[in-house]
């Protein structure tokens, strides 16, 4: 086997969201693979954070202020992307939000912002990308799913129904478009010590783990949260020539959590 299959040597790769966490994580993975980096994020300054940490590890990132949500600034953004670095080999649908609120208690409001960027968006973004990636006769599109993908639990209804959907909507775009060669695939991380599980780690005020974070241990075969960086090798596969014939699969990245009843207490 050639192992130049997992390169990205020569590709671009757009990374939503991307100026920390998962995001970032997997972009600095891409670059050290040869990717040619370009993110965008909800304002200026999480774009400037995002340039700046990206410029501390060597890479010249091309950082963009974009709403995601917003279908209008979404497809100007492809298109100056386009003209300023080119055509994108590799989509990544990473931006996302989580409002943990029991469903009777949400608002419908609430429950459909949840819904327009951890689903709608990466629709609109993939809708996006995908006439190009025809026209180039190629193209990989990762959707960031998540646990949730494949189980509920309390207070996350709108995220899991997103998260759900977009495990849907990755087996879509692989039926609709893998005549293209378009593979589109997601990745279901585990639980991962980012700023969205923030929340679920404090410690007490005794000192002792949060009750979250020893549930999620009891849970993981490997006894440990994920971190950004558990993803990076996943993702580069999933984006690299080395799985052209992977398509609508969701490669749970989570330590073994879907498949462990959870050590008794
Ligand atoms: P994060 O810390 O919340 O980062 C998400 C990024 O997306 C942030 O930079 C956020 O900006 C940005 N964003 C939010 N709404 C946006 C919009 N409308 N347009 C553009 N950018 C937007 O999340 P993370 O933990 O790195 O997770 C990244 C992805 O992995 C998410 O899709 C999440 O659901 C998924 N995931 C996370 C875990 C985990 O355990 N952490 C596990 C499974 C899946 P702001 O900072 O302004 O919100
Ligand atoms: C939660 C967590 C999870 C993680 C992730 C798990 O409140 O349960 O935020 O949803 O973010 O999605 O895969």
């Amino acid at each position: 086997m050639d192992m130049n299959a997992f390169s990205l040597k020569g590709k671009i790769a757009w990374i939503t969201g991307a100026s920390y966490g998962i995001g970032f994580a997997i972009a600095e993975a891409y670059a050290a693979a040869g990717a040619t980096i370009v993110f965008n994020d909800i304002n200026q300054e999480l774009v400037d954070k995002g340039l700046k940490a990206y410029g501390e590890k060597g890479i010249d990132a091309k950082g963009y202020v974009c709403d995601v949500t917003n279908e209008e600034a979404v497809q100007a953004l492809v298109k100056k992307i386009e003209e300023e670095v080119g055509v994108i080999d590799i989509l990544v649908n990473n931006a996302g939000i989580i409002r943990r609120i029991p469903m009777i208690e949400m608002s419908a409001a609430e429950f459909r912002k949840v819904i327009d960027v951890d689903l709608n968006a990466p629709f609109i973004c993939a809708k996006a990308v995908i006439p190009s990636m025809i026209s180039k006769g190629h193209g990989k599109i990762i959707n960031i799913c998540s646990m949730m993908s494949e189980l509920g639990r309390e207070t996350v209804s709108a995220y899991a129904a997103a998260k759900g959907g977009l495990k849907m909507l990755t087996r879509n775009i692989c039926s609709e478009y893998g005549e293209h060669n378009i593979q589109c695939n997601g990745i279901g991380p585990g639980y991962i010590a980012t700023p969205q599980t923030a929340p679920l780690r404090e410690r007490q005020a005794d000192g002792s783990r949060h009750p979250f974070d020893q549930f999620i241990i009891a849970k993981t075969p490997a006894a440990r949260w994920g971190t950004p960086e558990d993803l990076q090798g996943p993702a580069v596969f999933l984006a690299s020539d080395a799985s052209n014939f992977v398509n609508g699969h969701v490669l749970y990245v989570d330590g073994g959590i879907l498949a462990y009843i959870g050590k008794q207490p």
